[in-house]
């Protein structure tokens, strides 16, 4: 097993790794910017290194400084979380030039999925079922027009270096698709430098659907069931949850089935998210995966009783997965709220000091946070303060709890989105679990 890892982040995710290696026996280093000198991550660390000023690209996007902080600490490890330096083929075949090991897939696979049209083809090959649409990218304006007849109307143009939402078009008819192509195409090129665009069937009102996997060195790969994260505002997931209300046994058992089959066939390591749309008429259709620990993985670990970022450390250290798919338990109901540091209404970010914070305990509650009463919330990076995470017998209660906890959180000295949640889980429809990615529209004035 590592003696000492150093994790590549910060915020609550950095807190997050440093408790899984507290519990493992393992020393930590953590690095930070100089906007971050008084953040959480850095207390519970046993060392810490400063990598540079407050802009991200400067500290935590860059590599040399990272690499050199690992090698005056002597590490065996990097964790690098989700964001920043996670899904970086270079920065992994960097830190194996260094002999040190990234906590993650081999370089080779983040590639592979890092480009869309390629995970597709990649996926297809794999026996994933994946959304009607193009071969492969589309070269010029006739092309599009070949395929987007052949699928038929509606049509979705992606940018093949996009994802997360980023560079996507839909069109309705030959007139929009021609203007589409154009666009999605000079779009790309400035957003990626990559004006490679492919052409998929719209789906209209999908749910988003995802799988965590756990695949170790050595082929043996299982699956921790689904997350729902249907509740989403332009691709800034709000809320999830495991199970997902739309998901039966049998759908799960199949999903999960095709998710690990496909894990082997690449030859995938480490954790992973295979993300899906899944229609209304319960056809699912591969979207990305995901070569990192997520946000939301807190969820999958409350109904699976599972240490998700321990798991993902001991598969680096070269240990088998100890357990089989059939060990693996699907035990209620959690649910995820990620509360921003935003204005609920404008979504507008609201950085600055938490003059009193309170935050939610009892039965089933878990609370994931770098925050601290007197914390100065810096406006450099994404405004996520806190993770609330609820686990009960059933989605009812579950919401009930989750209606507990927000209503007993206090953050006062800077703004939440957490009246935004509370109006979420007071709605018929999300109460129903009645959710589609389309959601939020209703709730946006
Ligand atoms: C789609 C789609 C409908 N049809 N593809 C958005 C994120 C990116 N990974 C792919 N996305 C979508 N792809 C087809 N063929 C609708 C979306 C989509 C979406 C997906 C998941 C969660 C929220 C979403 C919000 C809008 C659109």
């Amino acid at each position: 097993m590592f003696k000492k890892i150093l994790i590549a982040n910060r915020g609550e995710i950095a807190c997050r790794i440093i408790w899984a290696c507290q519990e493992l026996g393992i020393k930590t280093v953590a690095v930070h910017s100089e906007a971050d000198r008084d953040a959480l991550h850095v207390r519970f660390a046993n060392e810490a290194v400063c990598i540079g000023p407050a802009p991200s690209a400067q500290s935590y996007l860059n590599i040399p400084q990272i690499i050199s902080a690992a090698e005056i600490t002597n590490v065996d490890a990097i964790h690098p979380g989700y964001g920043f330096l996670s899904e970086n083929k270079h920065f992994a075949e960097v830190c194996k030039e260094c002999n040190i090991t990234f906590i993650g897939p081999r370089p080779e696979v983040i590639h592979s999925m890092g480009d869309k049209a390629e995970a597709k083809r990649t996926m297809r090959a794999a026996g994933v079922p994946v959304t009607p649409g193009s071969e492969g990218l589309i070269d010029d304006e006739e092309a599009a027009i070949r395929e987007a007849e052949r699928i038929g109307y509606p049509v979705l143009i992606k940018a093949t270096a996009g994802g997360g939402g980023r560079g996507m078009r839909v069109a309705y008819n030959r007139a929009e698709l021609v203007n589409a192509y154009n666009t999605a195409r000079s779009e790309a090129e400035v957003a990626f430098k990559n004006s490679g665009v492919y052409l998929e069937k719209y789906i209209a009102n999908p749910r988003h659907i995802e799988i965590q996997v756990l695949a170790d060195n050595y082929g043996n790969v299982i699956h921790l069931g689904e997350r729902e994260c249907s509740i989403q505002r332009r691709h800034q997931k709000l809320i999830e949850e495991s199970p997902s209300p739309a998901v039966s046994y049998e759908l799960r058992q199949e999903m999960g089935r095709i998710a690990v089959e496909a894990c082997q066939k690449i030859g995938y390591n480490n954790a992973g998210t295979i993300e899906f749309l899944l229609d209304e008429d319960d056809q699912f259709y591969f979207m990305e995966m995901n070569t990192r620990i997520q946000v939301e993985h807190p969820v999958t670990e409350m109904v699976t009783v599972s240490d998700l970022v321990a798991a993902q450390i001991r598969i680096a250290a070269g240990e088998p997965l100890n357990y089989k798919q059939e060990d693996v338990m699907f035990v209620g109901h959690a649910i995820e709220c990620r509360i921003n540091a935003e204005d609920p209404q404008t979504f507008r970010p609201s950085p600055g000091r938490i003059t009193t914070l309170n935050l939610p305990t009892g039965p089933g509650v878990r609370v994931d946070t770098a925050s601290y009463d007197g914390y100065f919330v810096p406006p450099h990076y994404d405004s996520l303060i806190a993770k609330v995470i609820v686990h009960s017998r059933t989605r009812d209660r579950a919401i009930a709890r989750m209606r507990r906890a927000l209503e007993a959180m206090v953050v006062e000295g800077i703004k939440t989105t957490i009246p935004l949640h509370l109006k979420i889980l007071n709605d018929p429809d999300f109460k129903a679990g009645n959710i589609s990615t389309r959601f939020m529209d209703r709730f946006l004035n």
